[in-house]
């Protein structure tokens, strides 16, 4: 029997409570904007099914709820995932001094190596100065953790949501087609 994608990519996502992560993964899947989303107990489980650069991808997300009191639960989750997406609010700068316990989860217990993405929330209640703010706070964090780049988004408007997810997508592809020697060089990740 023959599979019905080429890539199966689990992806986890991290970050403080209440950032957004579940309402970026609802806008991401459904095109809808949640104002009030349940806290997540523990873990959710979202598969998807996408297209890039001719190939077929089954995604299967892990969002993982950010309460400290489920941490105990969540690394056996982590394992085999091959790329994370790690959330602050850009509207509470604090939140983005959480990122690095999220980062050094990700690469105990999946792997040292996957890229994992920085992603500022809620830009649509941020100010000018706080944006700037978290432009400034990610480049360190890039630079100190090794990530693989930071992008401002908004679920309430919908801005940069999928481009967030493809950019890692398009991250790990480069990664598997140069591997093979199929890699396209326009999609490096930068
Ligand atoms: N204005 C605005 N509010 C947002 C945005 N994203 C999330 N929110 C709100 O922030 C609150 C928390 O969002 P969640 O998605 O539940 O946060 P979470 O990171 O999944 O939280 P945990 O599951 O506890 O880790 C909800 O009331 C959302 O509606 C956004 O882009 N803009
Ligand atoms: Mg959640």
């Amino acid at each position: 029997m023959s599979k019905s994608f080429d890539y199966n990519f689990k992806i986890v996502t991290g970050g403080a409570g209440g950032v957004g992560k579940t309402t970026f993964l609802h806008r991401y899947l459904t095109n809808q904007f949640f104002a009030n989303t349940a806290l997540t107990v523990g873990v959710q489980l979202h598969s998807h099914l996408i297209e890039r650069q001719g190939k077929k991808i089954s995604l299967v997300i892990w969002d993982l709820g950010g309460q400290e009191h489920f941490r105990f639960v969540q690394d056996k989750f982590i394992k085999g995932a091959v790329a994370g997406l790690v959330f602050f609010d850009i509207s509470s700068i604090g939140s983005i001094l959480q990122v690095p316990e999220w980062v050094t989860l990700f690469r105990k217990n999946a792997a040292p190596n996957i890229p994992i993405l920085l992603v500022g929330t809620k830009m649509d209640i941020a100010s000018e100065e706080m944006q700037q703010q978290a432009e400034t706070e990610a480049a360190i964090r890039i630079k100190e953790l090794d990530l693989c780049g930071y992008i401002a988004t908004s679920s309430k408007w919908g801005k940069n949501v999928e481009e967030a997810i493809y950019s890692l997508v398009d991250a790990l592809l480069v990664q598997r087609m140069s591997a093979t020697g199929t890699a396209h060089p326009s999609t490096a990740f930068n």
